[in-house]
């Protein structure tokens, strides 16, 4: 027998043997409840850093206990593999994106591998893979079919030099392209969209149906979709057939209009200018165009606009007021007009006074206040209508609605609901993605390519010089096709879909992951769907999980899915941090000085400029110089030793600091374990005593077992406290090493129950000690153990005995004694007739379980 605790070796042994045994394959018993564990899949970068370690071991822990529990379980793993990284290594390292993608994919697997994950790699799947993203293509194709995909003109970012299209990540503060250095400028291209928009309404709606995600992350989707209520309002262009419609929040403000402004981008612009301004007006709109939406809406800089010399009709009054042109107007949102009422928004109050266009107060705090003064600042709560016509003194709640009503009478307005969700822009012009599966037909327009003909495959041979259009653009013998309808030469969509499009859908296809013929059968996914545990990072908390539930739901409406919503139950686990230093006098990335730079850790000081550093904990990172590769800690102490450290160190949904003392507590730990369990011999399990009734001793002990089966599992079910549960763990090894009763079957019980909670977390040491205790089969297979209720209870408890509140004695007595009793049992005791002798008692206070307390007089 093994007698010193040597990871390495146990940990190649298990893994070996689990590989061959198949312990970790989805178990089909479908008599047996289902488990669906998932982590959010890694983009296969080349190396596994401890983020992905903490994401994973968090649902191994869940997927092994619930195993143990008696559920099937699916645990997949896949590679969100499609997306700009394998570009870019391709243009600055000449390896094809592909070759370079797989190799990474096949690398992080050893990682993986390596961290005792009870990953089912049957399941296994890559979005850049041919017999994956030909379905994401056929999904795409059912998007098209229910009218739910569709073509407009859109702004992207140009990088003028490179003469192509950048990402928005790829646009750096300054607006510059961060390849060429070029100045990006915003073009029109025709674009594909998803109109994720038909499902705000319900996307919003039915984050009521997850109780089991953060309130966070449901806060951060709701203020996304960003729905608001209020009503759309036409203002007649003097002049002119045509009117301006606004979108307001704030129709009972109507009465205080002063000026109605148009987006730059809005199509009436040009039409409404007179003609002495229609230069100004030109220059003006090519002035913005160049502007991100970000520049143009900051909080703190100056909102700009020009008059454009027409004037437009408020329809509640008849007056005539002039249209202006402002950046700060979005063209996507609402309308992309508003009516300004400088009175009751800060934001026009700022301009109207930058300006010099008038300010009418419409609505006051109270009844007697002064309508007709102008105000120091925007009045922007509820209060009375004034200047109002017929809405004269309404609260403006109650106006809100009446307004309406009459602008839906006299049929120049009504009542709106808008959201800040906008469609989902899909198409990039890039290389490593899945093509967009239609095809361009002079005669036909654009056509899908037939579901029989997918996958449109990506061409393999390309150039990358990381200039120009799309390599796919340029590629004459696969953008040239027929077309499929009416044969005519077409040409094919040389776009492919955002990468987000992948993962949207890859929890689904988890659940039938080789399926040749289908997406996946409906059965299969709806049986284990939707996904019990989901865990990941908050930066997906919008976008990744957002567009899932989209997806979904656009399946389940196709008759795919008979569910809702994708992911019961999220997790989002915190940030995994190394110590760092920081010197608050430099910028840059030279203000982080990396640990190993600093020589003396109590007096840290720069090593160049000797100014004091300040110690702190940040997220790790390679700019940083603070990260701690999982390698490094696995050598040197093992994985099972990293899982218990990660899971120890932190509730999972917080940040955790990395700190080697803490990794060596838990390495120290596993040795006392290993030692405790070697150290008992199935002989000693052989001399058990025979007595039925328990000494005091092993009750103690059977007392402290149950207990830290309860509590651990407790933790690791509701909120995953699994550094708890780590915690009740330790506090049994603790009981058995101080047992005095080593010999009785109470002993061995805590053994094995010790081994048997200890396996989810620490997998490899947890099987070969069940292995030295005796056992055949894997301890992973063993039932989780049910914590005996009646072993819970204490025969004694601890009475504290007090004097008019002091405290004077405390008494050993039987648990189950009551009131009466416990004060008798007071009484008797030898101390308390020392307090109580010749003093009268006035009163006697019995806290049953816990004390009694002797008031004299
Ligand atoms: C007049 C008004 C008076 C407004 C007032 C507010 C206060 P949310 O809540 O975000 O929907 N708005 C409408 N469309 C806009 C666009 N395309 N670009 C910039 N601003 C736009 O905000 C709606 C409000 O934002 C609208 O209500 C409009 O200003 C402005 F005392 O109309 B309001
Ligand atoms: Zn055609």
């Amino acid at each position: 027998m093994e007698s010193r605790y040597n990871p390495a070796a146990i940990e190649e042994k298990w893994q070996k043997t689990w590989t061959e045994q198949g312990l970790d394959k989805t178990i089909t018993d479908s008599n047996k409840p289902k488990y669906y564990a998932l982590s959010m899949f890694p983009y296969p970068s080349g190396s596994l850093h401890m983020g992905h370690v903490r994401n994973y071991t968090i649902t191994d822990v869940i997927a092994r206990l619930k195993r143990m529990q008696g559920y099937r379980v699916l645990h997949p793993m896949g590679w969100d593999a499609f997306g700009l990284p394998a570009e870019n290594a391709a243009i600055d390292r000449g390896i094809p994106p592909a070759k370079w993608t797989y190799e990474n994919m096949a690398q992080m697997q050893q990682q993986l591998k390596r961290l005792g994950l009870s990953i089912d790699w049957d399941c296994e799947l890559a979005t850049c893979s041919p017999d994956y993203y030909k379905w994401t293509q056929w999904i795409f194709l059912q998007f098209l079919k229910a009218g739910l995909a569709y073509q407009k003109e859109a702004a992207v970012n140009w990088d003028p030099i490179d003469q192509t299209v950048v990402a928005n990540e790829q646009v750096d503060g300054e607006g510059r392209s961060w390849r060429s250095g070029a100045k990006v400028e915003r073009k029109l291209l025709r674009q594909w969209f998803l109109k994720i928009t038909d499902y705000a309404e319900e996307l919003l709606n039915d984050l009521n149906k997850l109780p089991g995600w953060p309130e966070r992350v449901k806060l951060m989707q709701a203020n996304w979709i960003g729905k608001s209520t209020g009503a759309y309002l036409e203002f007649p262009i003097v002049g002119m057939e045509e009117k301006i419609g606004v979108y307001t929040t704030r129709p009972d403000t109507v009465f205080g209009v002063s000026y109605v402004v148009l987006a730059p981008e809005h199509p009436l612009t040009k039409r409404v200018a007179t003609q002495e301004r229609e230069a100004e007006v030109e220059a003006f709109i090519q002035e913005v165009s160049n502007q991100s939406e970000l520049e143009r809406t900051a909080e703190d800089k100056p909102k700009r606009g020009i008059p454009t010399g027409g004037k437009a009709i408020n329809p509640f009054t008849g007056e005539e007021i002039p249209i202006w042109i402002a950046d700060y107007v979005l063209y996507e949102y609402g309308t992309g007009a508003v009516m300004g009422v400088p009175a009751h928004d800060a934001r026009d109050f700022k301009f109207a006074k930058e300006q010099n266009l008038p300010i009418k107060v419409v609505i006051v705090p109270q009844a007697e206040a002064d309508k007709d003064s102008t105000p120091q600042a925007a009045y922007t709560e509820p209060g009375i209508v004034v200047n109002s016509g017929q809405f004269d003194g309404m609260a403006s709640t109650d106006a809100k609605s009446a307004i309406v009503e009459y602008a839906e009478k006299q049929s120049f307005g009504k009542a709106r609901v808008q959201y800040r969700l906008r469609d989902w822009l899909i198409s990039r012009q890039r290389y490593w993605g899945a093509p967009i599966p239609v095809i361009h037909c002079p005669n036909c327009g654009t056509v899908p390519v037939p579901e029989e003909d997918l996958p449109v495959q990506l061409p393999e041979n390309v150039e990358f010089s990381g200039r120009g259009p799309s390599p796919l653009a340029k590629l004459e013998n696969w953008v040239n096709v027929p077309c499929p309808t009416c044969g005519t030469p077409a040409k094919r969509e040389t776009d492919t879909m955002d990468t987000f499009i992948d993962s949207s859908w890859y929890f689904l296809r988890f659940t039938d992951a080789k399926n040749e013929q289908q997406v996946f059968d409906s059965a299969k996914t709806n049986d284990w769907m939707p996904v019990d545990q989901y865990v990941g990072g908050i930066e997906h908390a919008i976008l990744h999980l957002l567009y899932s539930r989209f997806f979904t739901k656009v399946l389940r409406d196709r008759g795919l899915l008979n569910f809702d919503e994708p992911f019961q139950r999220l997790l989002t686990q915190g940030m995994v941090q190394g110590l760092t230093y920081l010197n608050p006098n430099k910028s840059g990335k030279d203000k982080w000085i990396p640990s190993y730079l600093v020589s003396n850790p109590n007096d840290p000081r720069d090593p160049q400029t000797g100014e004091l550093l300040q110690r702190l904990y940040a997220t790790m990172s390679k700019s940083k110089g603070n990260g701690v590769a999982p390698e490094e800690v696995i050598s040197k102490y093992g994985v099972d030793t990293a899982r218990m450290f990660i899971l120890f160190k932190a509730p999972p949904e917080k940040d955790l600091e990395w700190d080697e003392a803490d990794v060596e507590g838990q390495f120290r730990f596993l040795n006392r374990v290993w030692r405790l369990v070697t150290d008992f011999t199935p002989q000693s399990r052989k001399v058990s005593n025979r007595q039925t009734q328990l000494s005091k001793a092993e009750k103690d002990l059977r007392r402290a077992i149950h207990i830290a089966i309860k509590e651990a599992t407790e933790d690791m079910e509701g909120e995953y406290q699994f550094n708890t549960a780590v915690s009740e763990l330790m506090k049994l090894s603790n009981a058995l090493a101080d047992a005095s009763c080593k010999e009785s079957p109470i002993y061995a019980e805590g053994i094995e129950t010790l081994v048997v909670l200890l396996a989810p977390f620490a997998p490899h040491i947890s099987e070969e000690l069940w292995q030295q205790l005796g056992h055949n089969e894997s301890v992973h297979k063993q039932a989780w153990i049910k914590y005996d209720e009646s072993a819970l209870v204490a025969d004694e408890i601890t009475l504290v005995i007090q004097v008019n509140g002091k405290k004077r004695a405390d008494l050993q007595v039987p648990a189950q004694a009551d009131k009466a009793e416990l004060e008798k049992y007071a009484r008797e005791s030898e101390i308390v007739q020392r307090f109580l002798e010749g003093k009268e008692i006035k009163k006697v206070i019995v806290v049953p379980g816990k004390l009694v307390n002797f008031v004299l007089g």
